[in-house]
Protein backbone atom coordinates (compact mmCIF):
# COMPACT_ATOMS: atom_id res chain seq x y z
CA UNK A 1 0.00 0.00 0.00
CA UNK A 2 3.05 2.37 0.97
CA UNK A 3 4.22 2.43 -2.86
CA UNK A 4 0.44 3.62 -4.29
CA UNK A 5 0.81 6.73 -1.86
CA UNK A 6 4.57 7.49 -2.26
CA UNK A 7 3.87 7.21 -5.97
CA UNK A 8 0.94 9.44 -6.07
CA UNK A 9 1.46 13.14 -6.06
CA UNK A 10 1.55 15.32 -2.98
CA UNK A 11 -1.33 18.04 -3.01
CA UNK A 12 -1.01 20.75 0.43
CA UNK A 13 -4.04 20.58 2.29
CA UNK A 14 -6.02 23.70 2.68
CA UNK A 15 -7.25 24.51 6.18
CA UNK A 16 -10.98 25.67 6.80
CA UNK A 17 -9.62 28.77 8.25
CA UNK A 18 -7.36 29.48 5.25
CA UNK A 19 -8.81 32.26 3.77
CA UNK A 20 -5.67 32.94 1.72
CA UNK A 21 -5.38 29.70 0.53
CA UNK A 22 -9.09 29.72 -0.55
CA UNK A 23 -9.22 33.13 -2.26
CA UNK A 24 -5.59 31.66 -4.65
CA UNK A 25 -7.66 28.75 -5.39
CA UNK A 26 -10.93 29.90 -6.14
CA UNK A 27 -9.21 32.89 -7.93
CA UNK A 28 -7.19 30.39 -10.15
CA UNK A 29 -10.46 28.87 -11.43
CA UNK A 30 -11.82 32.11 -12.16
CA UNK A 31 -9.04 33.47 -14.20
CA UNK A 32 -9.53 29.98 -16.05
CA UNK A 33 -13.13 30.05 -16.72
CA UNK A 34 -13.29 33.25 -17.86
CA UNK A 35 -10.09 32.81 -19.91
CA UNK A 36 -12.01 30.19 -21.82
CA UNK A 37 -14.89 32.84 -21.84
CA UNK A 38 -12.86 35.05 -23.94
CA UNK A 39 -10.86 32.76 -26.14
CA UNK A 40 -13.90 30.91 -27.02
CA UNK A 41 -16.34 33.79 -27.66
CA UNK A 42 -13.78 35.85 -30.06
CA UNK A 43 -14.65 34.59 -33.60
CA UNK A 44 -18.17 36.07 -32.71
CA UNK A 45 -17.04 39.05 -33.29
CA UNK A 46 -15.72 41.70 -36.10
CA UNK A 47 -12.59 42.35 -36.29
CA UNK A 48 -12.28 45.54 -35.08
CA UNK A 49 -13.32 43.78 -31.71
CA UNK A 50 -11.61 40.56 -32.06
CA UNK A 51 -8.43 42.02 -30.82
CA UNK A 52 -10.20 43.78 -27.83
CA UNK A 53 -11.40 40.51 -26.39
CA UNK A 54 -8.14 38.53 -27.43
CA UNK A 55 -6.48 41.01 -25.18
CA UNK A 56 -9.19 40.60 -22.27
CA UNK A 57 -8.60 36.74 -22.78
CA UNK A 58 -4.53 37.13 -22.41
CA UNK A 59 -5.23 39.16 -18.98
CA UNK A 60 -7.29 36.46 -17.01
CA UNK A 61 -4.68 33.75 -18.85
CA UNK A 62 -1.72 35.28 -17.54
CA UNK A 63 -3.28 35.47 -13.92
CA UNK A 64 -4.59 31.98 -14.31
CA UNK A 65 -1.30 31.10 -14.72
CA UNK A 66 0.26 32.92 -12.47
CA UNK A 67 -2.54 32.27 -9.54
CA UNK A 68 -1.80 28.64 -10.44
CA UNK A 69 2.10 29.18 -9.44
CA UNK A 70 1.13 31.61 -6.58
CA UNK A 71 -1.64 28.89 -5.03
CA UNK A 72 0.96 26.46 -5.27
CA UNK A 73 3.62 28.82 -3.33
CA UNK A 74 1.53 29.79 -0.79
CA UNK A 75 0.66 26.46 0.24
CA UNK A 76 4.37 25.09 0.26
CA UNK A 77 5.57 28.15 2.61
CA UNK A 78 2.70 30.18 3.47
CA UNK A 79 3.96 33.23 2.88
CA UNK A 80 2.72 36.36 0.33
CA UNK A 81 3.84 35.39 -2.99
CA UNK A 82 4.80 39.33 -3.78
CA UNK A 83 7.51 38.17 -6.44
CA UNK A 84 5.06 35.98 -8.69
CA UNK A 85 2.36 38.44 -7.96
CA UNK A 86 4.38 41.46 -9.15
CA UNK A 87 5.67 39.70 -12.50
CA UNK A 88 1.43 38.86 -13.18
CA UNK A 89 0.70 42.65 -12.32
CA UNK A 90 4.02 44.18 -14.78
CA UNK A 91 2.40 41.66 -17.56
CA UNK A 92 -1.24 42.62 -17.22
CA UNK A 93 -1.84 46.26 -15.56
CA UNK A 94 0.17 47.07 -19.23
CA UNK A 95 -2.50 45.13 -21.10
CA UNK A 96 -5.14 46.78 -19.49
CA UNK A 97 -3.74 49.87 -20.80
CA UNK A 98 -4.08 48.39 -24.21
CA UNK A 99 -7.61 48.00 -24.10
CA UNK A 100 -8.09 51.88 -23.03
CA UNK A 101 -6.20 52.40 -26.51
CA UNK A 102 -7.43 49.71 -28.36
CA UNK A 103 -11.71 51.19 -27.73
CA UNK A 104 -10.49 54.47 -28.23
CA UNK A 105 -8.41 53.83 -31.67
CA UNK A 106 -12.15 54.13 -33.59
CA UNK A 107 -11.47 57.59 -32.59
CA UNK A 108 -8.26 58.00 -33.84
CA UNK A 109 -5.92 57.45 -30.98
CA UNK A 110 -2.44 57.54 -30.93
CA UNK A 111 0.15 55.15 -29.65
CA UNK A 112 1.62 57.91 -27.66
CA UNK A 113 -1.67 57.49 -25.35
CA UNK A 114 -0.94 53.93 -25.01
CA UNK A 115 2.95 54.21 -24.69
CA UNK A 116 1.84 57.14 -21.74
CA UNK A 117 -0.54 54.84 -20.01
CA UNK A 118 1.92 51.77 -20.06
CA UNK A 119 4.83 54.03 -18.73
CA UNK A 120 2.41 55.18 -15.75
CA UNK A 121 1.61 51.73 -14.77
CA UNK A 122 5.16 50.67 -14.93
CA UNK A 123 6.44 53.49 -12.31
CA UNK A 124 3.51 52.81 -10.70
CA UNK A 125 4.32 48.85 -9.97
CA UNK A 126 7.89 49.13 -9.82
CA UNK A 127 7.63 51.67 -7.34
CA UNK A 128 5.44 49.42 -5.05
CA UNK A 129 7.47 46.90 -5.21
CA UNK A 130 10.60 48.19 -4.11
CA UNK A 131 8.36 49.68 -1.32
CA UNK A 132 6.64 45.90 -0.85
CA UNK A 133 9.76 43.54 -0.99
CA UNK A 134 12.96 45.66 -1.19
CA UNK A 135 13.13 48.58 1.04
CA UNK A 136 9.97 47.46 3.26
CA UNK A 137 11.27 50.48 6.05
CA UNK A 138 10.71 52.91 3.19
CA UNK A 139 7.35 51.34 2.04
CA UNK A 140 5.39 54.64 2.63
CA UNK A 141 7.22 56.47 0.17
CA UNK A 142 7.48 54.14 -2.45
CA UNK A 143 3.73 53.68 -1.49
CA UNK A 144 3.37 57.75 -2.29
CA UNK A 145 5.55 57.57 -5.40
CA UNK A 146 3.23 54.76 -6.63
CA UNK A 147 0.33 56.61 -5.79
CA UNK A 148 1.09 59.61 -7.56
CA UNK A 149 1.30 57.14 -10.55
CA UNK A 150 -2.10 55.94 -9.77
CA UNK A 151 -3.53 59.25 -9.77
CA UNK A 152 -1.62 60.43 -13.03
CA UNK A 153 -3.31 57.41 -14.67
CA UNK A 154 -6.70 58.20 -13.27
CA UNK A 155 -6.39 61.70 -14.17
CA UNK A 156 -5.34 61.31 -17.98
CA UNK A 157 -8.32 58.72 -18.27
CA UNK A 158 -10.92 60.66 -16.62
CA UNK A 159 -10.16 64.33 -17.75
CA UNK A 160 -7.53 64.12 -20.59
CA UNK A 161 -6.67 62.95 -23.70
CA UNK A 162 -8.22 59.67 -23.25
CA UNK A 163 -11.44 61.67 -22.22
CA UNK A 164 -11.60 63.51 -25.29
CA UNK A 165 -11.10 61.17 -27.81
CA UNK A 166 -13.87 58.81 -25.73
CA UNK A 167 -16.69 61.93 -26.18
CA UNK A 168 -15.68 62.08 -29.95
CA UNK A 169 -16.26 58.17 -30.37
CA UNK A 170 -19.35 58.74 -28.62
CA UNK A 171 -22.32 56.08 -28.08
CA UNK A 172 -21.17 51.99 -26.71
CA UNK A 173 -17.51 53.45 -26.75
CA UNK A 174 -18.26 56.33 -24.76
CA UNK A 175 -19.85 54.30 -22.31
CA UNK A 176 -17.41 51.56 -22.33
CA UNK A 177 -14.92 54.05 -21.15
CA UNK A 178 -16.96 55.48 -18.25
CA UNK A 179 -17.47 52.26 -17.07
CA UNK A 180 -13.58 51.69 -17.23
CA UNK A 181 -12.62 54.70 -15.76
CA UNK A 182 -14.99 53.87 -12.78
CA UNK A 183 -13.22 50.50 -12.36
CA UNK A 184 -10.21 52.14 -12.56
CA UNK A 185 -10.82 54.94 -9.71
CA UNK A 186 -12.61 52.33 -7.34
CA UNK A 187 -11.57 48.99 -8.79
CA UNK A 188 -8.09 49.96 -8.24
CA UNK A 189 -8.14 51.93 -5.05
CA UNK A 190 -8.45 48.44 -3.47
CA UNK A 191 -4.77 47.66 -4.33
CA UNK A 192 -3.07 50.33 -2.24
CA UNK A 193 -5.49 49.03 0.68
CA UNK A 194 -4.18 45.84 0.28
CA UNK A 195 -0.34 47.38 0.49
CA UNK A 196 -1.16 48.89 3.57
CA UNK A 197 -2.61 45.97 4.77
CA UNK A 198 0.43 44.25 4.05
CA UNK A 199 3.54 46.59 5.10
CA UNK A 200 4.59 49.00 7.89
CA UNK A 201 3.41 52.65 8.08
CA UNK A 202 1.46 55.28 9.55
CA UNK A 203 -1.77 53.76 8.22
CA UNK A 204 -1.16 50.01 10.41
CA UNK A 205 -3.59 51.10 12.68
CA UNK A 206 -6.08 51.26 9.72
CA UNK A 207 -5.57 48.39 7.84
CA UNK A 208 -3.36 46.26 10.15
CA UNK A 209 -5.65 43.88 10.35
CA UNK A 210 -6.54 42.83 7.01
CA UNK A 211 -4.40 40.23 4.86
CA UNK A 212 -2.90 41.83 1.71
CA UNK A 213 -3.54 39.08 -0.36
CA UNK A 214 -6.83 38.34 0.40
CA UNK A 215 -7.63 41.83 -0.73
CA UNK A 216 -5.34 41.49 -3.60
CA UNK A 217 -7.16 38.72 -4.95
CA UNK A 218 -10.31 40.24 -5.03
CA UNK A 219 -9.23 42.97 -6.37
CA UNK A 220 -7.90 40.85 -8.96
CA UNK A 221 -10.65 39.38 -9.33
CA UNK A 222 -13.56 41.73 -9.90
CA UNK A 223 -10.59 44.01 -11.80
CA UNK A 224 -9.58 41.67 -14.53
CA UNK A 225 -12.79 39.44 -15.27
CA UNK A 226 -15.21 42.82 -14.63
CA UNK A 227 -12.49 44.84 -17.07
CA UNK A 228 -12.58 41.86 -19.63
CA UNK A 229 -16.75 41.67 -19.68
CA UNK A 230 -16.88 45.62 -20.13
CA UNK A 231 -14.78 45.53 -23.42
CA UNK A 232 -16.67 41.80 -24.06
CA UNK A 233 -19.98 44.22 -23.48
CA UNK A 234 -18.82 46.64 -26.03
CA UNK A 235 -18.31 44.42 -28.74
CA UNK A 236 -21.59 42.69 -28.10
CA UNK A 237 -23.61 46.14 -28.62
CA UNK A 238 -21.19 47.90 -31.17
CA UNK A 239 -21.41 44.33 -33.01
CA UNK A 240 -25.30 44.44 -33.00
CA UNK A 241 -25.22 48.63 -33.94
CA UNK A 242 -23.35 47.61 -37.25
C1 LIG B 1 -4.75 42.89 -12.56
C2 LIG B 1 -4.00 43.68 -11.72
C3 LIG B 1 -4.22 45.01 -11.46
C4 LIG B 1 -5.34 45.76 -12.11
C5 LIG B 1 -3.34 45.62 -10.53
C6 LIG B 1 -3.37 46.90 -10.18
C7 LIG B 1 -2.49 47.39 -9.20
C8 LIG B 1 -2.48 48.65 -8.67
C9 LIG B 1 -3.44 49.70 -9.13
C10 LIG B 1 -1.52 48.93 -7.62
C11 LIG B 1 -1.35 50.12 -7.03
C12 LIG B 1 -0.47 50.47 -5.92
C13 LIG B 1 -0.58 51.75 -5.42
C14 LIG B 1 -1.47 52.78 -6.05
C15 LIG B 1 0.18 52.23 -4.22
C16 LIG B 1 0.78 51.11 -3.42
C17 LIG B 1 1.47 50.13 -4.29
C18 LIG B 1 0.52 49.46 -5.31
C19 LIG B 1 1.46 48.90 -6.38
C20 LIG B 1 -0.22 48.32 -4.60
Amino acid sequence: MESLFTSLPMVAKIATNDYVGFTFFVGCMAMMAASAFFFLSMNNFDRKWKTSILVSGLITFIAAVHYWYMRDYWAANGESPTFFRYVDWILTVPLMCVEFYLILKVAGAKKSLMWKLIILSVVMLVTGYLGEAVYRDQAQIWGLISGIAYFAIVYEIWFGGAKKLAQEAGGAVLSAHKTLCWFVLVGWAIYPIGYMAGTPGWYDGIFGGLSLDVVYNIGDAINKIGFGLVVYNLAVTANSDS
